[in-house]
């Protein structure tokens, strides 16, 4: 069980469970379930304790993978219980290894008819339309953290593509992709208002309408807060954040007029002292209330053209400064810089989470990443990018016609489909 709801079809299942003997559960740790469905509202020792409390329930035990045959075979059971949900869809072959196992073990397997009108993954959806609050949003991304091999965090820039981060997914076999959060980017957040990516956009204004990416989402945000400004501000914005629900902040260690890293040595960029960017993530650390925001430092050695030893000089420091995660920046196209950085920074440092923008060296995957010690991939500006192309093709087309007919057969959604886009458009 995920036992994250609790609801009549599960206790259904234990009832008849106990039926047979002493029940165990084996209860999905957050681990096995976050390549499969969203991490759950309970931590596992809450949801633990709910289900050791039901009449029936004789003993709980970790179930570490998403299939039952390690537990099975570990405990060797007489029967196993299941729902018959099982028998049809993506978790098919999951109820084939059990009977093959069982057999093996010379144990049964019991299905019971599963409650009807009653799912988890409804309730679920329910829960979602109710949305979230400021804390719960906040902690959510620690958990990620801790439960996923890789946290996969797309740019938003205002309520549209904030919809997209929280409902697109892909389901390949029995696993379930989707957005698990979204990164509030400097450079879209400035673009998309036709501005350059210089903080020439105030904090009160990204904030102000990061609010239409927070209304209609339930996911972590991570801010983009560029260099944090001066020390004495940055305290404020941490506090700012902390209230919205936001779950971090990456600062970089900037000085002076800020641009676009992925100009590199193009534009003329310092960097802070380690003394100077240690003293601000002191300070933004100070300056938070609750347990759970995070302050993660952006080093930026290698856009500077910098070798991997100043940045780990720097990671380290930054860490000891009390940065809880590093984002690690390069504009290279081989990666190789990135791989090298993380490897020698988890050979001394193995939790600090580690942060990537594949922006140039986009064609590794997340699994390649993680393998190199990546906890964090961001696709920090790719709706943006998509979208404007697609935006200035049709406005093209409406030109060179001189009627949208061309334009609207080829460019774009249907009326009824951008109608139907946002629920309540008509009542
Ligand atoms: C952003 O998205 O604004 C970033 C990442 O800071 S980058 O554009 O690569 O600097
Ligand atoms: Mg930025």
């Amino acid at each position: 069980m995920i036992a994250d709801i609790m609801h009549p079809g599960l206790i259904n299942i234990i009832n008849e469970g106990a039926k047979h003997g002493d029940l165990m559960i084996g209860l999905f740790t957050d681990r096995a379930i976050a390549t499969h469905k969203r991490i759950p509202y309970l931590t596992y020792e809450q949801r633990k304790m709910v289900v050791e409390h039901i009449n029936g329930v004789s003993i709980v035990v970790p179930q570490e993978e998403w299939s039952y045959v390690p537990n099975l075979l570990k405990y060797k059971p007489d029967y196993i219980i299941h729902g018959d949900d099982w028998v049809e869809g993506p978790d098919k072959w999951l109820r084939k290894e059990v009977f093959e196992v069982m057999k093996q073990i010379g144990g049964e397997v019991i299905e019971i008819p599963y409650t009807q009108g009653i799912t988890s993954s409804g309730l679920d959806k329910e829960l979602k339309s109710l949305g979230t609050t400021p804390e719960a949003r906040m902690k959510s991304l620690r958990r990620l953290i801790s439960a996923k091999p890789v946290v996969r965090i797309i740019e938003s820039h205002n309520g549209l593509t904030g919809l997209i981060a929280e409902h697109i997914s892909v389901d390949d076999g029995s696993v379930h992709k989707e957005f698990d959060g979204m990164w509030a980017s400097s450079l879209t957040d400035s673009v998309s208002k036709g501005k350059p990516d210089i903080e020439a956009v105030d904090l009160t204004t990204r904030l102000h309408d990061l609010n239409d990416t927070l209304e209609v989402t339930t996911k972590p945000v991570i801010f983009d807060g560029d260099t944090g400004g001066k020390i004495e501000h940055f305290r404020f914005t941490v506090k700012t954040l902390e209230r919205l629900g936001i779950s971090a902040v990456i600062i970089e260690d900037k000085v002076g007029l800020k641009q676009n890293s992925l100009f590199g040595t193009a534009a003329v960029q310092n960097q802070d002292s380690i003394e100077g960017f240690c003293a601000k993530i002191r300070a933004g650390k100070e300056a938070q209330v609750t347990r759970d925001f995070m302050v993660i430092a952006r080093i930026e050695s290698l856009i500077a053209g910098k070798p991997v030893a100043d940045a780990l000089e720097r990671a380290h420091a930054y860490v000891a400064a009390g940065a809880d995660g590093i984002m690690i920046h390069s504009k290279n196209k081989d990666g190789q810089d990135i791989k090298a950085f993380c490897e020698q920074f988890r050979a001394t440092d193995a939790t600090t989470p580690i942060v990537a923008v594949p922006t140039t060296y986009s064609q590794f995957t997340e699994t390649e990443l993680a393998e190199w010690g990546v906890n964090i991939v961001i696709y920090a500006n790719h709706l943006l990018r998509s979208a404007y192309p697609a935006m200035v093709n049709c406005a093209k087309s409406i030109l060179q016609h001189e009627r949208a007919k061309e334009a609207s057969e080829q460019y774009c959604m249907s009326v009824k489909d951008i109608l139907e886009l946002i629920p309540g458009t008509k009542n």
